[in-house]
């Protein structure tokens, strides 16, 4: 098979329409509450684990960007987004939200843009308050995992308060400012077969739903074409990498001691290990998103 029927085999995600417009809903609903949104992105693929009907969702109010799991992306890419972020206008933040890594510069954008829409609220004629602010993702992001960071980090209680319709959870993560404890989940848009091949790489969408095989079979491909060295240090090859991803799928599996009665490779064991490893980060810190050329920039350079 050629790597474009693999990408033509990839299934085209369809979320069922119920549950998309009832996750929004909900979104909608904790919306009304915050004055400040953290959008949480996967620093390995900050384009593709973005929702592209955030901005519609949330309007005029206030946002954050913070590209989680920095561990595990290309640092110098890293840099590159945040700045692109920063040129857009809009405050970002790399996290490591396992370690911890982070927190402090997030909670002082957060206590910052609070502060803003606060004053303005009160300038209007609202009565002061803490500042509320609650995080968007799409799954598996690192949502809970950042919730747990920046409740722990400030030793906090949950209190009551009540919401519009019923009460919430509010988390006090920092003098001025409240976090909602339920996050608001996004689904990734899938119309693009690479974005679904990203997020399938990186562990965003379950293995369920794309075929194992075809995209372990894109991911070799991919990191032999981007990174052959990490492939060559990860699996200690001596030699040069076999000619075709199929081949090197075996040697990978010989060298790993992946077989089957009668000498065969195991395929699926092969499979297994190339996605577990590099979604743990074995191959090293890789990026798969670049952010959008500078057309503007280049017409002028060019
Ligand atoms: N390497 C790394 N792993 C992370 C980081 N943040 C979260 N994770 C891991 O990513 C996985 C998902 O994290 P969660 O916090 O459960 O993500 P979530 O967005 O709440 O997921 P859902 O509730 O399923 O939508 C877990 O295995 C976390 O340990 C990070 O900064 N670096
Ligand atoms: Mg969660």
């Amino acid at each position: 098979m050629t790597e474009n029927d693999r990408k033509n085999d990839l299934p085209i995600i369809q979320w069922y329409p119920g549950h998309m417009k009832k996750a929004r809903e909900l979104v909608e609903e904790n919306l009304k509450l915050v004055d400040v949104v953290v959008e949480l992105l996967d620093a390995r693929i900050p384009a593709a684990s973005a929702n592209p009907m955030l901005r519609e969702i949330i309007g005029d109010k206030p946002r954050i960007v913070a590209l989680n799991k920095k561990d595990l992306a290309d640092e110098k890419m890293t840099k590159r987004w945040l700045e692109y972020f920063r040129d857009e206008k809009l405050p970002a933040v790399a996290l490591d939200s396992v370690t911890g890594k982070g927190m402090r510069e997030l909670l002082s954008l957060i206590e910052k843009a609070a502060k803003y829409r606060t004053e303005k609220l009160v300038s209007k004629g609202v009565a002061a308050r803490k500042a509320r602010v609650m995080v968007l993702g799409i799954p598996n992001v690192g949502k809970s995992s950042l919730i747990n960071r920046l409740a722990g980090a400030a030793k906090a209680k949950t209190a009551d308060k009540p919401g519009v319709t019923r009460a919430k959870q509010w988390i006090r993560i920092g003098a001025d400012v409240d976090l909602l404890d339920t996050p608001g989940i996004l689904w990734p848009k899938f119309e693009d077969p690479e974005v679904g091949l990203r997020l399938a790489f990186t562990g965003a969408v379950n293995d369920e739903i794309y075929d194992m095989e075809n995209v372990a079979h894109l991911l070799l491909a991919a990191l032999r074409r981007d990174h052959p060295e990490r492939l060559q240090e990860r699996f200690k090859f001596k030699e040069e990498l076999p000619e075709t991803t199929e081949a090197l799928m075996d040697a990978i599996g010989r060298k790993r001691g992946c077989l089957l009665k009668g000498g065969r490779i195991d395929l699926e064991k092969v499979q297994h290990i190339l996605l577990s490893e590099f979604r743990m980060g074995k191959f090293g810190k890789i990026s798969l998103d670049e952010p959008p050329a500078d057309i503007l920039n280049e017409v002028v350079d060019g």
